[in-house]
């Protein structure tokens, strides 16, 4: 088996203790150094305090990881050279013995392979604004309507075309749940503007979700927990509305296209907002990942 399940991510899988998965693309590709080794630290030490394991996957040399230990995440957030892998990457990168941060796409993959069944993230991937010019729609939304896993996110990046992302997101069979809010939350905003048709209240209730779409025995998709950020710590929307509007004309006409699209748009907000747009983002990542903590709990308590 290529895929190195770490021991303490091994040993909690074992013996039905709660795990949650983390991506490394935001820490590698989505955050500034050096700010971003400790974001990467500091996640995993809320996932402990709320009593889970913590499983940060990344490719090192050729072989992806779940559960990195401290010099392993010090590699993803300051080598440079850390490629950005989404899943149709993995076999490349492992047969040439590269070293990436996975996406959600290939974070999702990787997690569920090793049986961990609980993700937290940022903000998803989706479908980009000007999609019928680009066809750029991120390969998280495909991969998780073949993939049983749940994703904790503030749902998916406000620089992307948000209701055709949902819309894809209908098409593809995935599940998506507002978490106490009947509202799709806006990654930076707490609420995108669009509604969502459930919401949950508990990581139990999440968690009864999860079991049903196991008994229901459908196709192995997804499940999306959108849990917003606290209406306190968002993006002002004003501001948000604003440099988001230049950060897109940047990016036409700097012709940023494919993979470097999303980071070069992540990194004008930050720079535009006087970092605003990166604690609004760290105070959303922060959430997701200790609701994630409390929904794997609630998964194996059973
Ligand atoms: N959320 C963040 N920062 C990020 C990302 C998400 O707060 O950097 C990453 C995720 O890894 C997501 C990826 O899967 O952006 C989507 O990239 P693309 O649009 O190229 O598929
Ligand atoms: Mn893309």
């Amino acid at each position: 088996m290529v895929l190195v399940v770490s021991e303490e991510v091994r040993e909690a899988l074992d013996a039905g203790q709660p795990v949650v998965a983390l991506e490394s693309t935001i820490i590698a590709h989505g955050l500034p150094r050096p700010r971003n080794l400790r974001v990467a630290l500091e996640l995993e030490t809320a996932v402990r305090q709320e009593g889970a394991v913590p499983a940060t996957i990344a490719v090192l040399d050729g072989r992806p990881r779940v559960g990195l230990d401290k010099e392993q995440l010090e590699r993803v957030a300051n080598e440079d050279g850390i490629r950005k892998l989404g899943h149709r990457d993995l076999p490349l990168a492992v047969a040439s013995g590269a070293s990436g941060a996975t996406t959600v796409s290939a974070t999702a993959l990787l997690a569920a392979l090793a049986g961990v069944r609980v993700f937290a993230t940022g903000g998803l991937g989706g479908v980009h604004r000007e999609w019928t010019a680009t066809q750029d729609e991120s390969a998280d939304l495909g991969l998780l309507a073949r993939t049983r896993i749940t994703v904790v996110c503030a749902g998916v990046k406000s620089i992307l075309d948000v209701p055709a992302t949902l819309q894809r997101l209908e098409t593809l069979g995935v599940a998506v749940a507002g978490y106490g809010t009947d509202r799709f939350p806006g990654f930076y905003l707490s609420d995108s503007g669009h509604p969502v048709d459930w919401t949950l209240g508990t990581p139990e209730q999440v968690a009864d979700v999860m079991r049903a779409q196991d008994t229901l025995a459908g196709p192995e998709s997804a499940l999306i927990v959108a849990n917003p950020v606290p209406e306190e710590e968002q993006l002002d929307p004003e501001l948000h509305a604003r440099v988001l509007a230049d950060a897109l004309h940047a990016c036409e006409a700097e012709g940023v296209t494919g993979q470097a699209v999303t980071p070069f748009l992540l990194d004008y907000l930050v720079r535009h907002t006087d970092g605003a747009s990166l604690e609004a983002n760290l105070a959303a990542v922060r959430g997701n990942v200790r609701l994630a903590a409390r929904i794997a709990a609630a998964w194996t308590r059973g």
